[in-house]
């Protein structure tokens, strides 16, 4: 069955901003549809988002133009292509972007086709997604990593860092996991209500009241997981995102919001040290800044055989950073983005990298997402890992969370869990 239609429309995403929906129509009538995510605390390589720029519409972030170059350039290439040829279409669009960050077309623009090429695919093949991509050792559901309490560039909150996530690992299965974090979840809302916060969400769905500081957000959360009824560090222990590049400024960490006042890489390093220490950490991904190469390197050395150090920023989803932070020992996991590079391809290259150097890799959402799962099924196909996509509210999260509770289903006894 070959590919006889492509076309991409302008929807909106979970903040209310213009994104892309692309539909892929075989001859025979089998379709494949995906939308596309957008991030707010992106970082300085990833791989261009093209937005139209005429202030007269969405403030400028209308996607008219990234639409116009699937449904005119793209489009008249694919059709008549085989799309189980996933790489060969992937380097196709690559090649006629022409530019090393897909300037040209949009890498919004290339991943609506690519995501939605995989799934006309798989239809055609009656499989689900992820056994499409993944083949029959897709049976791994990934360890959620789940947001409650969300500050930086996603929430008006007096928190510097981004995202204070809890992770059950010590559940037997994804969907008690999957409880687990529910009831800490509700355990929160109600601890924050009765000392006098509002309970209020951020764009990943966890809450952002205004605490005194950046500690408080953790002494919180374990206290969250206690009064749930779990046993921090055993049944849910827990993982930081501070997205340092968004308070980096002038070569020093600028702790403003919660005036912990100004830090260089070591005494970052050393804070994240005494929270190790304090709190159930397991994980702290761009604990640094995207650019602070030698100190990413000195924050592994120092704190890498005790927690997962993962990159986002910096690695930016693509090979070649990724190599880089390898070979340097800047990073022992990477966070895994499909929109940071741009096509399905490219993405599963990123992983086969981060396995090979016996790194941990995180399939993750983007702050602005789509009721679209395909996270889900690309999570499960990669072989479970972990993945990261908000918290246990906000329905454009929740899809994402139904999907993989669909899988586990699915796949019954063969179903596992983590890695
Ligand atoms: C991150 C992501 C997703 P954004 O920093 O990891 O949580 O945020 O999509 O805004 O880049
Ligand atoms: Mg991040």
């Amino acid at each position: 069955m070959r590919i006889q239609s492509v076309t991409a429309m302008e929807i909106l995403d979970s903040r209310g901003n213009p994104t892309l929906r692309v539909n892929v129509c075989l001859e025979g009538g089998v379709t494949g549809v995906a939308s596309v995510p957008s991030g707010a605390s992106t970082g300085e390589n990833e791989a261009v988002e093209l937005r139209d720029g005429d202030k007269q519409r969405y403030g400028g972030k209308g996607v008219l133009n990234a639409v116009a170059n699937v449904n005119d350039i793209l489009a008249p290439a694919l059709v008549g292509q085989d799309p189980r040829q996933q790489a060969r279409i992937d380097r196709l669009m690559i090649d006629l972007d022409g530019t090393p960050n897909k300037a040209e077309l949009g890498a919004n623009a290339i991943l609506g086709v690519s995501q939605a090429v995989a799934r006309a695919a798989a239809q055609s093949c009656n499989l689900p997604l992820y056994a499409y991509l993944g083949g029959v050792g897709a049976v791994h559901l990934p360890v959620p990593m789940i947001n409650i309490l969300n500050g930086g560039k996603h929430a008006d909150s007096s928190l510097d860092f981004q995202e204070f996530m809890i992770v059950p690992l010590g559940a037997p299965n994804f969907s008690e996991a999957l409880r687990y974090a529910v009831e800490t979840f509700n355990a929160l809302k109600c601890i924050l209500k009765a000392q006098g916060y509002a309970t209020s969400v951020g764009d990943e769905g966890g809450f952002a009241p205004q605490l005194k500081s950046n500690d408080e957000a953790c002494d919180l959360i374990v206290e969250a997981i206690s009064a749930a009824g779990y046993k921090p560090g055993t049944d849910i222990a827990m993982a930081l995102d501070p997205a340092a590049s968004s308070f980096y400024e002038d070569g020093k960490y600028r702790l403003t919001r919660s005036g912990q006042g100004d830090k260089n890489s070591a005494e970052m390093t050393a804070l994240y040290q005494g929270w190790i220490r304090k709190y159930p950490i397991i994980s702290i991904e761009d604990g640094l800044a995207e650019n602070d190469w030698s100190g990413f390197r000195e924050h592994t050395a120092a704190l890498g055989d005790q927690v997962q150090i993962v990159g986002d920023d910096n690695l930016v989803t693509n090979p070649r950073f990724i190599a880089r932070a390898i070979e340097e020992n800047s990073c022992n996991a990477a966070l895994i983005k499909l929109n940071q590079i741009g096509t399905v391809s490219e993405t599963i290259a990123a992983i086969h990298l981060c396995r090979k150097a016996g790194w941990g890799f995180v399939i993750s959402h983007r702050s602005g997402e789509t009721e679209d799962p395909f996270m889900a099924d690309f999570a499960v196909a990669m072989g479970g890992g972990q993945i990261k996509t908000g918290s246990v509210c906000r329905s454009e999260r929740i899809a994402k969370y139904n999907r993989l509770l669909e899988i586990e289903r699915e796949l019954g006894n063969a179903a596992a869990f983590g890695n």
